[in-house]
């Protein structure tokens, strides 16, 4: 009896958290800064973060990333779908340095991939709108 009457109240806990983690994934905050289609996307790294952690370009070419690291430790800064690494730039310690990335119009992650710096809050987020 009691196991009918508790039941129904806790798939609907499960269902309420299941929604709000889907919305919201641990993403990064902030304006969004938006680069028009064909210019290079230029992001500065240090120790941990991304800035501007959120870009908007449009254009379906190859995109151009360029990372400025003002750290003192290596970075890069990683395109990534469904955790599936897309392209981005090599891991450097200091300068600019860029690459090419082939992306369709969709959101996307971008992430530094050296050690936990994911975790530490070197991540951001990518936009590539239609024409
Ligand atoms: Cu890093």
């Amino acid at each position: 009896m009691r196991f009918r009457v508790r039941l129904p109240l806790l798939v609907a806990l499960l269902l309420t958290a299941g929604c709000g983690g889907d919305d919201e994934k641990k993403g990064p905050r902030g304006p969004v800064r938006t680069v028009p289609a064909g210019q290079p996307l230029r992001v500065v790294g240090k120790e941990y973060s991304f800035t501007p952690a959120r870009v908007s370009t449009g254009g379906s070419e190859p995109i151009r990333v360029e990372l400025e690291n003002r750290g003192t430790l290596a970075h890069n800064l990683k395109v990534l779908q469904d955790g599936r690494e897309l392209g981005g730039t090599p891991t450097f310690t200091q300068g600019t340095r860029g690459g090419s990335v082939q992306l369709a119009p969709g959101k996307y992650r971008v992430v530094c991939t050296v050690g936990n710096h994911e975790q530490l809050g070197m991540v951001g987020e990518l936009e590539v709108t239609g024409r």
